[in-house]
């Protein structure tokens, strides 16, 4: 028959990757090591910490520059066969642009993706996990149409440099959360305070970005290098509080999942249509001339559509959704006109947005595979934060209970999930929340100048995973 025993639907299946993730700015550290440029998250946490909860920056964080055969030594004993990190775009191009390349930057690289192949764990890359260089910045940063040239450029480096070992690369992480760094002085760097304009402006630049870099690939290296390129985007599962909320959640999903893969993932391409019919007649009702959201022409859909191999999905959490128009005038909350709560039911982690809901992640799987048509999804991050400690029981739980309902998703509804990376390996500088709140597997010491790493217990029940490739019988109901 069709249907396997139960057990095997516990079961990955074969091919699929295993394995764990990190980002540059969060774990690296020397932060004016040998040549590398400053990058917006340096400016951020140095001229502006009070934005940053304890005052902390990423100046040494895991220290992961000096240490990364420690964490390559980590993925071993784990067992993980691929590994996700980010490369400092400061760090080999330090003004950003590509006639100035760090030799100090391309060596470090070098040596952690030729450790990793050493010991058979596969190199995945994230080229901008939000740490712009300063000099591209201050052009404008991702406001500014160029950079979709200039990161095209940067990625051409990464390719010539690292492309014969490197086969999984993803262009950027997360840009639904950069793009805040444009809709407020408070949040995300570069913090500019143009909410409902500035965000919009950096959606169409890294849209036409991450395409420009997908076909400069195909046309250039893929023939030779034959890696897979994607995006990685974040997503929340949005349930309707009353069965009259289906509508509202839906807008939700399109606002916020839809602005990137719509254009990307879906066959008509082009931003989703309740996006464009809500942002341009609110920006009309407003009084602006032209409607806060660019067009992207005809040639631009048919450019960016299509421009992957394989859908980078993050996903910690759900909402539930209802109608209701909140946020400043203008502002993208206001445009989508979903409120979202959750459920006080819910178990919390240290992340005030971040509650545990797995069955929304089986949800969300589906959600996905309809609406773009099964594309292969990386889970690229999934994770759970606490305030720290060796005994992480909520992390374990959370860890297998998502995983059961991504089985779920794989073995009984045919969703195309073909990888898993953990958010993340070590903990490290979780960005506004400085080191308070915890994501690692492994235990890092911050008061120790040698930072310590040690296994959690949640790092040993993912070894487990990673060895016997299914969800252990004791966490089966
Ligand atoms: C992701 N939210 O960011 C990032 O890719 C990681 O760098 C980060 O450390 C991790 O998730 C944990 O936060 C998110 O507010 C930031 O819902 C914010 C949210 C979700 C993900």
């Amino acid at each position: 028959t069709g249907f396997a025993a139960a057990q095997d639907n516990f079961t990955f299946p074969d091919g699929f990757l295993l394995g764990a993730a990190t980002a540059s700015y969060q774990i690296e550290g020397g932060w004016d090591a040998d040549g590398k440029g400053v990058n917006i998250w340096d400016t951020l946490t140095h001229e502006r910490p009070y934005l940053v909860v304890d005052g902390s920056n990423g100046d040494v964080a895991d220290d992961s520059y000096h240490l990364y055969m420690e964490d390559v030594k980590l993925l071993k004993d784990m067992g993980a066969q691929v590994y996700r990190f980010s490369i400092s775009w400061a760090r080999i191009l330090p003004e950003g642009h590509d006639y100035k390349i760090n030799q100090a930057g391309i060596d470090y690289y070098n040596k952690l993706i030729n450790a990793l192949l050493e010991n058979k764990i596969e190199p995945m890359v994230t080229m901008y996990h939000w740490d712009l260089p300063q000099k591209l910045q201050d052009l404008g940063g991702w406001t500014n149409r160029e950079l979709a040239i200039y990161a095209e450029n940067y990625a051409r480096v990464l390719f010539k440099n690292f492309g014969d070992r490197v086969k999984l690369w993803i262009t950027f992480n997360e840009p639904l959360t950069f793009m805040d760094g444009y809709a407020s002085d408070t949040g995300m760097a570069p913090s500019i305070n143009t909410p409902g304009i500035g965000d919009y402006l950096t959606a169409r630049t890294v849209l036409i970005a991450h395409a420009n870099i997908y076909r400069m690939y195909e046309r250039e290296f893929k023939q030779q290098q034959q890696g897979k390129i994607g995006i990685t985007l974040l997503s929340f599962w949005c349930e309707p509080l009353t069965p009259n909320y289906v509508e509202a959640c839906e807008r939700y999903q399109q606002f916020h999942l839809g602005t990137y893969a719509h254009p990307i993932f879906s066959e008509q391409g082009d931003y989703p249509s309740v996006v464009k019919e809500r942002v341009d007649a609110n920006s009309k009702a407003e009084g602006f001339t032209t409607s806060r959201l660019p067009k992207l022409t005809s040639e631009e859909v048919n450019y960016i559509k299509g421009t992957y191999d394989f859908f980078g999905m993050n996903f910690y959490t759900a909402f539930m959704g209802l109608n209701g128009v909140v946020g400043g005038t203008p502002s993208r909350e206001r445009d989508m006109g979903t409120i979202v709560l959750q459920d006080p039911n819910w178990p919390e982690s240290a992340s005030s947005w971040l509650r545990v809901v797995p069955w929304a992640f089986r949800k969300q799987l589906n959600w996905i595979a309809n609406e773009y048509g099964n594309p292969p999804i990386f889970v690229t991050e999934n994770g759970f934060s606490d305030y720290g400690g060796l005994n992480d029981t909520n992390r374990v739980l959370y860890y297998t209970e998502y995983m059961k309902e991504m089985l779920k998703a794989i073995h009984i509804d045919g969703v195309n999930v073909v990888g898993y990376t953990a958010w993340s390996l070590i903990d490290n500088f979780e960005w506004l929340r400085g080191y308070t709140e915890k994501f690692g597997v492994y235990e890092v010491n911050f008061n120790d100048p040698s930072r310590p790493r040690t296994p959690k217990e949640s790092a040993k029940v993912l070894t487990e995973i990673f060895n016997t490739r299914k969800i252990p019988d004791r966490f089966l109901d």
